[in-house]
């Protein structure tokens, strides 16, 4: 389900591989229409949305041919639809109105992406494309549900890539100088790798485990030839990260309940995925039960105005667990889709925080039974071996569904993404790659795995579907 109740499904699967043929390509009369006014003198009245074709502009006519011809890709129509645009400005508008028209989108939800996305323009105090091309492109994704769609994750894997740069220096740099070195697997080789993945903060007894299941993947393979080693340890990753999401029947509103230390990214997360959420076209509140500081509440509002989200809160000091109850009641009451609810990442004690944090659980149980239905815990992945005896301390004391990994864009320490799979069989189900709205993700394991060992998609994934 996208933003849009209803669009045209143009974009066909990739194995249609004839990119240009009129079976893949915009066809409809709309398009038609305006491809054949090429000739139509300029109409003066514009600024109306119009459907396409009901208007002579004769980059109408361009825009639909441009359209029509090229690949059904998000961003190849992206770059056509901003041909010759500069700024957020009426062209912008009206060649977007166009395209939604184009894919026979409702016209009230269309001007309802629009001026949702020029509020969002104004709160960034964003004008040139370059500035939010790329926004642009996440939330179109979104709202027309193409995120999974080759052209979108191949963006993905790009920022995953380059997010991962300077882990994969230290892992696979390292473990190539290891492999000319050796003119065959043996017990040294086995040893230094261990020191590799131990340098890489992967930890002491990831490490020595990794090492294990990988020397068992090379004698069933029969190999002891370097070589063939780079395959085996993408194997091994591709299945570490393999960890089954939970997806249980969820009454709404759905609950989501974020955990985690201070400073980790709890509150910035909350943001990116209230707003994936809005894309969707859900409806979003935001709890803020984190009382511990004013500018707490203070930060989460504003977040919660720039992505559409609304938000409930009390004074700085107020009980936590008041606020979940009270914003329980506003979700039940409103209709909303889905619940976030922000929590502090420091009491005076580790005791006080597990104790609130279990109280907050009960009252979300309490006012809506099943809730929370998910409880995520955020990591941040610049600091290596703490994520893991922060994810060992809130996982006994309170549970975790789901770990959000944060930072991992520029770390070194990306190495603990491996071990916090291989220790706690959690799911990891979005990584964060940067501060803006589009760098939080769905995590892929598979695609993580590539990414981290500079393996490309196409030559890394022979048994895909
Ligand atoms: N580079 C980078 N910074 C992030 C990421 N996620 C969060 N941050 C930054 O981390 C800082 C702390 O985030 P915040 O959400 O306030 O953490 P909280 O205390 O857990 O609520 C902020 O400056 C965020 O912009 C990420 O994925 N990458
Ligand atoms: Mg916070």
């Amino acid at each position: 389900m996208g933003f849009f109740s209803a669009i045209k499904k143009l974009w066909t699967p990739r194995e249609a591989d004839a990119p240009t043929a009129p079976a893949a390509a915009p066809q409809d009369a709309a398009l038609q229409d305006a491809a054949t006014q090429d000739a139509a003198p300029q109409d003066t009245t514009t600024g109306a949305p119009t459907a396409p074709g009901a208007q002579d502009a004769p980059w109408r006519a361009e825009l639909a041919r441009a359209l029509r011809q090229s690949e059904p890709r998000l961003s190849v129509w992206l770059g056509h639809v901003l041909t010759g645009v500069e700024q957020a400005d009426d062209t912008l508008w009206e060649r977007l109105r166009f395209l939604f028209a184009a894919l026979e989108t409702p016209e009230a939800e269309a001007e309802a992406f629009i001026a949702d996305f020029r509020r969002w323009l104004a709160a960034m105090d964003y004008r040139y494309v370059s500035d939010f091309r790329s926004e642009l492109q996440y939330r179109l994704a979104l709202a027309l549900d193409l995120e999974d769609e080759e052209d979108e994750r191949n963006r993905l894997f790009l920022k995953l890539t380059e997010g991962l740069a300077r882990t994969r220096e230290q892992i696979t740099g390292r473990i190539d100088a290891l492999l000319a070195s050796h003119g065959r697997i043996d017990a040294q080789f086995w040893e230094e790798l261990e020191e590799i993945l131990i340098m890489a903060d992967v930890g002491f007894e990831p490490a020595m485990q990794l090492t294990g299941r990988l020397k068992e993947r090379a004698r069933k393979a029969g190999t002891d030839d370097p070589a063939a080693f780079r395959d085996l340890l993408r194997e091994e990753l591709q299945d570490i990260f393999r960890a089954p999401r939970r997806i249980a029947a969820v009454t709404p509103p759905e609950v989501v309940l974020m955990i985690g230390v201070n400073g980790v990214g709890k509150t910035t997360t909350i943001a990116k995925l209230a707003h994936r959420a809005r894309m969707q076209g859900k409806k979003v509140l935001i709890a803020a039960a984190d009382t511990f500081r004013a500018a707490a509440i203070e930060q989460l509002e504003v977040w919660a105005k720039r992505v559409g989200a609304d938000f409930h809160a009390k004074s700085a000091g107020s009980d936590p667990a008041a606020v979940a109850f009270e914003a329980m009641d506003v979700a039940l009451e409103g209709g909303y889709d889905i619940v976030f609810v922000d929590t502090a990442g420091r009491l005076h004690t580790k005791v006080n925080l597990m104790e609130e944090l279990h109280k907050i659980r009960r009252i979300l149980e309490r006012k809506h039974p099943g809730a929370p239905h998910r409880s995520i815990l955020v990591i941040d992945a610049t600091t290596g071996q703490n994520a893991l005896s922060q994810t060992k301390l809130f996982n006994e004391a309170c549970g975790v569904d789901e770990i959000v990994l944060t930072k991992l864009d520029g770390t070194a320490k990306g190495g603990i993404v491996v071990a916090v799979a291989m220790q706690f069989g959690i799911p990891i189900t979005f990584v964060g790659l940067g501060e803006k709205m589009e760098d939080l993700r769905p995590f892929d394991g598979g695609d993580f795995a590539l990414a981290l060992l500079g393996v490309g998609r196409e030559e890394g994934r022979p048994d895909t579907e």
